[in-house]
């Protein structure tokens, strides 16, 4: 389902999208070529939940964001060129390259921070939603976070404090976890979790919580744009688990696209796709999903699908340009910054 929004705005989510996607297949590229820019996670197929959610904050808000954190800053609307430039180690990145893919921060983007240890931004966007109502902002606060950071201690004293005080923020879960070998429809898995609901871990400390197809863009939009509402009133905090998949990909360190590189024209032209990987491009990968949803309700056709597509790559080989032609930090920066 599409968000309720008018065609327009349809179209600039749809356009963000495809920024999102383009990005890390143009870096997954980059790395085959040979450039080494170190250990990164990738967040393409989660498109549909990231997208939406954050299309919904405002200037007051704050996100707090993990180790899969490309698509959530550029969904906030982050440069291409900068956030390329800090994942290669460049001065000219978001942090000078001194955060790189696991620790980007765009205070401009509402990014207070990101972290790669996983829950470990669940407290911190807890505290800025305690400084938001502190502070009468009416902001409101967002944590993104996966699955496997529910068995975190510091989850629940967390959830504990956000009930209990009423803060205004949303824990979103990206569940990427479903439909994984073995595990049944409807039913979560894992190894370093004994709930079998993820929603059952909220519940008990009065937190509000709903599950949401995370492929199905208008379905979170919905579910975020209630969260978000219910927070910015004082309500307090909500917990939505949006089960998405994770992308299709072999190795866990130098991300590669088992799929290839993302061809539109397989949201309209079944033929077009192969055999191996038919359930991903079919079911599974939101970007196609959307597409086809535009069509279907006739608000875009395929040439201009495949020409918004065309600028989204155009300004990711910008962005690719710029990351590569900019200058490494300088040696004696290294303790600019440094607060600590
Ligand atoms: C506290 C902590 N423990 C372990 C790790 C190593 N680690 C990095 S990513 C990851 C998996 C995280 O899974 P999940 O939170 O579900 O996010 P996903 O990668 O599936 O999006 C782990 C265990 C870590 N970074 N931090």
């Amino acid at each position: 389902m599409l968000p309720k929004l008018p065609r327009e705005k349809l179209l600039d989510l749809y356009k963000t999208m495809l920024v999102m996607r383009r990005f890390e297949e143009a870096l997954i590229r980059v790395t085959k070529s040979g450039i080494s820019v170190g250990h990164f996670h990738v967040y393409i197929g989660q498109e549909c939940t990231g997208a939406p959610a954050l299309s919904l904050l405002g200037s007051r808000d704050t996100v707090f964001t993990t180790h899969r954190n490309h698509g959530h800053l550029l969904a906030r609307g982050a440069d291409p060129g900068k956030l390329m430039a800090e994942i290669f180690g460049k001065a000219t990145g978001y942090n000078k390259g001194k955060g790189g893919t696991l620790h980007t921060t765009a205070g401009e983007l509402g990014f207070l921070t990101t972290s790669a240890i996983v829950g470990g931004v669940i407290p911190l966007a807890t505290g800025a939603a305690f400084a938001a109502k502190e502070r009468k902002t009416r902001g409101a606060s967002m944590c993104l976070f996966g699955d496997g950071a529910l068995e975190e201690g510091v989850v629940h004293e967390s959830f504990n404090l956000a009930a209990l005080w009423s803060l205004p923020v949303v824990y979103l879960c990206e569940n990427n976890s479903f439909g994984a070998p073995g595990q049944k429809a409807g039913e979560y898995s894992s190894s370093t979790i004994a709930a079998r609901s993820l929603l059952s871990l909220a519940t008990p400390y009065g937190i509000p919580a709903v599950s949401v197809d995370g492929t199905d863009a208008g379905a979170v939009h919905q579910a975020v744009q209630k969260a978000l509402a219910r927070a910015r009133k004082g309500q307090g905090p909500v917990f939505i688990e949006a089960k998405t998949f994770r992308w299709p990909g072999s190795r866990p360190v130098w991300p590669e696209l088992l799929t290839g590189e993302t061809d539109l024209k397989r949201a309209w032209d079944l033929k077009a796709i192969p055999k191996q990987y038919a359930d991903w491009h079919r079911k599974k990968d939101g970007v196609l999903r959307f597409t086809r949803e535009l069509l279907k309700s006739r608000r875009a056709t395929p040439e201009e699908i495949l020409e918004m597509d065309r600028e989204a790559q155009a300004r990711n080989e910008q962005a690719v340009r710029f990351a590569l032609d900019s200058p490494e930090p300088k040696p004696e920066a290294a303790l600019e910054d440094v607060f600590a």
